[in-house]
């Protein structure tokens, strides 16, 4: 019985991953209505602010078998909603259609939904089964999961380091440790968080755009971790009209496209991350320098690390990249010519760099 649930549970997750990109920071949710253990609709939520994939699926069934849908078995990745957002709930869609029984992937953590969705449904009288392929469903919207539960934004870490585990040369020695192929990629973790995250110093010696150029999909906020303000409004991250935060410890502002946000001096990453949450970023790429990666990494605020290594470049001198604890281990690597990269999580837990962030 569970091999079933699965293959259909599979076909929903499948389906959700057609959104990517387009609903965050909405979850991607997938769905299909069965009946006599074949498919008699499927659906996805496509698009933010549209159609959740409940609606979409039994607008689905509606088109060719109207008359099974009742005596048909939902499967959905999420657990239905049950509170008016931009659309209604999704459990009163399933009531009303008289569906007997559902079977979710996951429960929704979102405070408005957590729980409320099953208790709907149950209290109606439908059969209701939840966790079926859980950590897949899970793992399918990380970063939704992760902000709605520990009230921050996921984080992802990256650096560049050479083959003897430095991130930068001595003095005014600037390593280029990446090259064109491995920048693609990082475009691309880019273009899938909500914000970059770099130091003020980085900011004032690199002068980077961090700006998402090689993909079509729109760039990430734009942030500075600057305690002591000290970052001079000529860099090139201010032109144009894209935001940019600046975390720091004097002044809560705005002025143009600058938004000045205070933090805790005692506690300057916790209190960034409770900051960033309020503000609804639902993941943070962190690229530098090595003293912001330590920080996050001392006070146990990450999610997953993406190193690049240069196999061939070796510097002898300079600045340690940063220390991850003994326990975490290689978790994938992908060798584009003479970059290796990394990806690894706390948990030394499979990670997939595709899909659910933002
Ligand atoms: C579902 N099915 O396909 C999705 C759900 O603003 P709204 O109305 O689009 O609601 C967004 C919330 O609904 C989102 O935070 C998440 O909790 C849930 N998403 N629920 O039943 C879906 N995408
Ligand atoms: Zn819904």
């Amino acid at each position: 019985m569970y091999q079933v649930h699965e293959r259909y549970m599979q076909r929903c997750l499948q389906l959700a991953k057609l959104a990517v990109g387009n609903v965050a920071p909405n979850p991607m949710v997938g769905a299909v209505l069965v009946h006599a253990d074949m498919i008699i609709g499927e659906g996805y939520h496509q698009q933010y602010g549209g159609a959740h994939a409940e609606v979409n699926c039994i607008n689905d069934a509606l088109q060719n078998h109207p008359e099974k849908i009742a005596f048909s078995t939902l499967y959905v990745s999420l657990e239905p909603c049950a509170h008016y957002g931009k659309t209604p709930p999704c459990a009163d869609l399933i009531i009303q259609h008289k569906i007997p029984e559902v079977i979710i992937g996951c429960r929704d953590s979102f405070e408005k939904v957590d729980g409320k969705g099953i208790e709907k449904l149950r209290k109606a009288g439908v059969k209701v089964t939840v966790g079926v392929m859980e950590a897949d469903a899970v793992q399918l919207n990380k970063a939704f999961f992760t902000f709605h539960q520990s009230k921050r934004p996921y984080v992802i870490l990256k650096w560049a380091e050479t083959a003897d585990g430095l991130i930068a040369g001595t003095g005014s020695n600037r390593l280029m440790i990446s090259n064109e192929y491995s920048a693609r990629v990082v475009h691309k973790w880019r273009s899938e968080s909500a914000a970059i995250m770099v130091g003020a110093n980085t900011a004032s010696k690199d002068d980077p755009l961090l700006d998402n150029r090689y993909w079509f999909s729109p760039s990430p906020k734009k942030i500075i971790f600057d305690p002591h303000l000290k970052v001079s409004a000529t860099l090139r991250l201010f032109n144009g009209n894209d935001v940019v935060i600046i975390l720091n410890t004097q002044k809560d502002a705005v002025s143009k496209n600058i938004i000045y946000l205070k933090i805790n001096k005692a506690d300057m990453i916790q209190d960034a991350m409770h900051q960033l949450f309020s503000m609804e970023i639902q993941s943070v790429f962190v690229e530098g320098g090595q003293r912001l990666l330590q920080s996050f990494i001392d006070a146990e605020i990450w999610d997953e690390a993406f190193v690049i290594t240069n196999k061939n470049l070796f510097a002898y001198n300079g600045l340690p990249s940063p220390a991850l604890a003994n326990h975490i281990k290689l978790n994938e690597q992908a060798l584009i010519g003479d970059q290796l990269i990394h990806f690894k999580n706390k948990n030394n837990q499979f990670v997939n760099a595709a899909t659910g962030l933002f």
